[in-house]
């Protein structure tokens, strides 16, 4: 017998058993916290070279592992412990899980002899995580670990890829066996079409071929696939404008001239009404939510639809198909290349430039605050987009999604489906890690940031240069703008600025003293550098400044407390009728 076959053979505990997975994966990074129920992986961890990063808050440990993977299109991985470790986690899984990124998270749980006794620290993880992960697991067998990690990895980055948990109790983790290598995968009932049906693809090729007004409006999944270069020569192929979701910017140039900006409820008026006015929809790796479709009775009257996505269970399932076509965005869209005729729609095109130059994306520039919009479009300059932008949710989302032009996939990080406030500063440092040559920006509203700030602590020790830019108006800003257009400026809960125990005061107060907290004595206190300024004219030269600066660094941007994010479909109503779009 070799020397290999030998340690084969060997018995391993749960935990090696691990590490030696994920070693054999070539993970190379890991973000978590540690506890009782997973000291025994970190006992192990300490020795390896995988990096890994102690977040201060388990949601900065998912979000991050979540950035990870969206900037590197690898699976992330995190690791908690059981009980408030795991429930920590729950925030980023459903992040992770609404907008179909490939995470690991891995829990500690009681051992098995406790488990549903309420022992210390417990909590039925696999219960609570069952309708926000892909899959999830709680092993019980020892013999069938290594098998679970290697399905575990399987499920979340194949298909549509989405989180798989493994609840692993802390005897199975000490626990012998010598079962350490995992078989073929065969999961019953798991296998994701990739190719789509050739009949379906032709007839598609048909219905492009008479359509008149077609649109192409493209989702995540064209990111996920890696089918962005496809995606414009199919474009360029038949001379069709392209609209994409939040999570599908970057997926077409955004400079591109058949390119019409974001649809929906923040989207441009141009692409709005191109879905509006369209008589052929190519849906592709999009699923039709709420915030794009608007009311969805009166969701493009006109158009046949044709619905390209991976997960079956997507298509058709909040608007009328056409036709599906179920596969890889990919792979699809190389078949749909193959039949498909080059076309010019000259007369559309035109119909859609008018729309474009009339009702262009504009904003003023007021004096003695700074523009949020300019923020956007200077980081934009400076990088000549060769950045990686994260965003928190809300006001901050909005301007980044409609001002900076991004040109390449998996240089956005937002969380579009949950809308998960706090979220960008961890996928920010994630993402750094991943792609440590790019500038990573996280865009933050006042209230975001304070929902994880303190993974400043993070980002200053393991001296993660990321540089935070708060577009800070001292509100909520995102529903305060809904209060003052829907509920009579009734600014209930959102004021966050100091002596707002009455709302009213809200608005009297002078910039910036009574703004809490003071953001460039917070980024002092963690070891950051922190930079205000008041004016436009300060913009550029303090993100070049931040850029200079190796390190976290935070740019507090005073803007105006009642800046709103125009145009705006009201919740509810039909992309027609948009709102402060300035003709
Ligand atoms: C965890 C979480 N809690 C609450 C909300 C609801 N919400 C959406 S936007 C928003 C305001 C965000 O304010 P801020 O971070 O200051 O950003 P701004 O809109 O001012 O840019 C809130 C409270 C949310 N999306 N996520």
């Amino acid at each position: 017998m070799n020397k290999e076959k030998m340690i084969d053979k060997k018995k391993l505990s749960g935990a090696e058993i691990l590490i030696k997975a994920l070693k054999g994966k070539d993970i190379k990074v890991i973000f978590g916290y540690p506890g009782g129920a997973v000291i025994d992986i970190f006992n192990l961890l300490y020795d390896t070279d995988i990096d890994f990063y102690l977040t201060r808050h388990e949601q900065g440990a998912v979000h991050a592992a979540d950035g990870y993977a969206r900037a590197s299109g690898k699976p992330g991985v995190c690791i908690a412990t059981s009980g408030p470790g795991a429930t920590n986690l729950v925030t980023g899984i459903a992040t992770a899980y609404m907008d179909s990124i490939p995470i690991v998270a891995i829990t500690g749980q009681v051992p098995t002899s406790l488990i549903g006794n309420d022992a210390f620290q417990e909590v039925d993880t696999t219960g609570i995580t069952r309708a926000i992960t892909k899959h999830n697991y709680l092993v019980k067998d020892i013999d069938e670990f290594a098998q679970i990690i290697e399905e575990a990895f399987y499920i979340a980055t194949t298909g549509r890829p989405g989180p798989v948990l493994i609840d692993i109790p802390k005897d199975i983790q000490q626990g012998k066996t010598s079962k350490i290598e995992s078989g073929p995968i065969n999961i019953p009932g798991y296998k994701p079409t990739l190719v789509g049906n050739m009949k379906q693809i032709k007839k598609a090729a048909e219905f492009i071929e008479k359509a008149k007004k077609p649109v192409i409006y493209a989702g995540g999944g064209i990111i996920t696939s890696g089918a962005s270069e496809l995606l414009i020569k199919f474009a360029e192929k038949i001379n069709t404008p392209v609209t994409t979701t939040l999570l599908g910017l970057g997926g077409f140039p955004g400079t591109h001239e058949l390119f019409l900006g974001m649809l929906g409820m923040h989207g441009t008026q141009y692409a709005n009404y191109a879905i509006m006015e369209s008589d052929l929809i190519i849906a592709i790796g999009a699923r039709f939510d709420d915030r794009v479709t608007g009311k969805i009775s009166e969701f493009a009257p006109h158009a046949k639809i044709i619905h390209i996505d991976i997960d079956p269970a997507s298509v058709g399932k909040n608007v009328r198909v056409d036709i599906p076509i179920v596969g890889d965005a990919k792979l699809v869209l190389k078949d749909l290349l193959k039949v498909v005729k080059p076309k010019k729609n000259e007369d559309w095109l035109k119909v859609v430039n008018a729309w474009k130059e009339k009702y262009p994306l504009r904003y003023e520039k007021k004096p003695n605050v700074v523009s949020p919009q300019y923020v956007v479009e200077c980081i934009r300059d400076i990088t000549k987009g060769n950045a990686i932008i994260a965003t928190e949710v809300g006001q901050n989302q909005m301007w980044v999604a409609q001002y900076y032009k991004f040109d390449k996939p998996r240089t956005l990080l937002t969380s579009g489906g949950l809308g998960t406030m706090g979220y960008g500063f961890p996928a920010a440092i994630g993402a750094k890690i991943a792609r440590p040559e790019l500038p990573v920006f996280d865009i933050a509203g006042d209230g975001s940031i304070q929902m994880n700030i303190q993974e400043l602590a993070t980002a200053v020790t393991k001296n993660i240069g990321v540089k935070i830019v708060i577009l800070n108006n001292g509100y909520l800003g995102m529903v305060r703008q809904w209060q003052e257009l829907f509920y009579n400026k009734r600014y209930a809960a959102t004021c966050l600025k100091t002596g707002a125990l009455n709302p009213n005061k809200c608005k009297k107060v002078e910039m910036p003293l009574e703004y809490s907290p003071d953001f460039v004595k917070l980024a002092e206190a963690y070891g950051a550098t922190g930079i205000r300024i008041y004016k436009n004219e300060e913009v550029k030269g303090a993100i070049k400044k931040a850029l200079e600066i190796e390190g976290p660094v935070i740019i507090d941007c005073i803007i105006d407390s009642e800046e709103n994010v125009f145009p705006m479909v009201p919740a509810g109503a039909s992309l027609r009728q948009m709102i402060g779009g300035m003709a």
